[in-house]
């Protein structure tokens, strides 16, 4: 061989190895990307079999959308129905209450405040936010009673009375209850007071899935000065969200399905307590009767099964009956639930308001009533609280806009 074609082969061999090794990094750094997608997690961890190429799968994964703004065009409402903003920029805006005073309280879990929304003119706008409490460790639940305002964090309860009158001169809390566990997996609390006086606590299970026993996957419930302390219902696994049923008086929940059970399974829940003393399921069997793998040898007929199953993965947090007069007829003491929206799951679900339809005391009914916080592959919001305002509107409270709004009702 000539010292050119030599030098030639020399020069194709250094261009191959070159081409070689970048096309080599290239692939391994979309294998180490894909692996950070929510789909790419399950496929490592054998939950999803194949590798599953879905675009509506991806969007968003590995760039999450910049979209903190409300985008209210992009919601989906049936005819005669309105959605507006109530109040805006509050971060992390998570469980509502409302006080004799129409003052409305939000809680949060990545922030450390509690912030009280004021609407001075009666315009269903508020003009000015109140930071309540601050430097909490995680104060998702808030309550009104009696003129009080209650704030849950994952081991406290905190009071403050006479809130309405000193919004300008906070009191100091009463701390009424400080003895829940400290653990924050599933530690933030949604909390509400029954028809009997009584201020209503969960408390999530500390894992996806575990039997820790008492007080874990639970709903306990005290007076409102923190005594008689006792447990509701057990085997649930993450309650954030509960109402009473106007009529009949009985709890209503919601339950978060556990993770890593593939794509459609195990559902959300929306659950009835007929009575203290039942147990729900969790961790031994999901739903109706999906036993969980890994404790596989209980009967699932000896718990008491969901009223309905909701989607799988859609976070059903909050749960409201509605109880106003402004809606058509046909959503008088039916049930509104907030669905945050699916991580665990290939193509995302949730990202909507549900309507559940009851019959004769049961739910037989599960349909969208509102939807668009994701659209076209972009989650720009997530609902999770609703509230029945005394006119019969609905506020619904928004964490990834920080936002809260009203759904109002006009015939059209
Ligand atoms: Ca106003
Ligand atoms: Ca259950």
């Amino acid at each position: 061989m000539s010292d050119s074609a030599v030098k030639i082969s020399g020069r194709i061999k250094k261009t191959l190895f070159w081409t070689g090794g970048v096309f080599g990094a290239l692939v391994l750094l979309m294998v180490i990307l894909y692996l950070f997608t929510p789909v790419g997690k399950m496929v490592f961890k054998g939950i999803q079999t194949g590798l599953i190429f879905h675009p509506e799968a991806y969007s968003g994964a590995l760039f999450p959308s910049d979209y903190e703004q409300p985008m209210l065009d992009r919601i989906n409402l049936p005819p005669g129905f309105r959605i507006e903003i109530f109040a805006d920029n509050i971060e992390n805006a998570r469980s509502l209450a409302i006080s004799d005073q129409g003052t409305i309280f939000v809680g949060t879990r990545t922030e450390d405040k509690v912030y009280a929304l004021l609407d001075k003119d009666g315009d269903y706008k508020a003009e000015e936010t109140i930071i309540v409490a601050e430097g909490l460790n995680m104060p998702n639940g808030v309550a009104f009673k009696d003129g009080a305002l209650y704030i849950a964090e994952v081991s406290r309860v905190l009071r403050f009375d006479a809130i309405d009158d000193r919004l300008e001169n906070l009191p100091e809390p009463v701390v009424i209850f400080d003895d829940f566990p400290e653990e924050t997996h599933h530690g933030w609390k949604f909390i509400a007071f029954g028809p009997d006086g009584k201020l209503y606590i969960p408390v999530g299970a500390p894992c996806n899935v575990c039997d820790r026993g008492d007080p874990f996957a639970s709903i306990t419930r005290m007076n409102p000065d923190g005594t008689d302390f006792e447990i509701f219902a057990r085997g649930v696994r993450n309650t954030v969200g509960f109402d009473w049923h106007p009529v009949t008086g009985q709890l209503w929940f919601t339950d978060n399905g556990r993770d890593w059970m593939g794509d459609d399974k195990p559902p959300d829940e929306l659950n009835r307590a007929q009575k203290p003393g039942l147990h729900f399921g969790f961790p031994y069997c999901h739903g109706k009767s999906i036993p969980d793998p890994k404790y596989g040898d209980k009967d699932c007929v000896l718990y008491q099964g969901p009223e309905i199953e909701l989607g799988p993965h859609v976070a059903a947090l909050g749960m409201r009956f509605y109880t106003g007069e402004m809606f058509p007829e046909n959503y008088k003491n039916n049930v509104f639930i907030a669905e945050h929206g699916s991580w665990n799951r290939t193509v995302p679900i949730g990202y909507r308001i549900a309507l559940v339809t009851l019959e004769e005391n049961h739910a037989v009914k599960y349909e969208v009533f509102a939807d668009g916080w994701r659209h076209e592959g972009e989650t720009w919001g997530r609902p999770v609280d609703i509230l029945v305002l005394p006119d019969g509107s609905l506020l619904v409270s928004d964490d990834r806009a920080g936002s809260v709004y009203r759904i109002s009702y006009l015939q059209p």
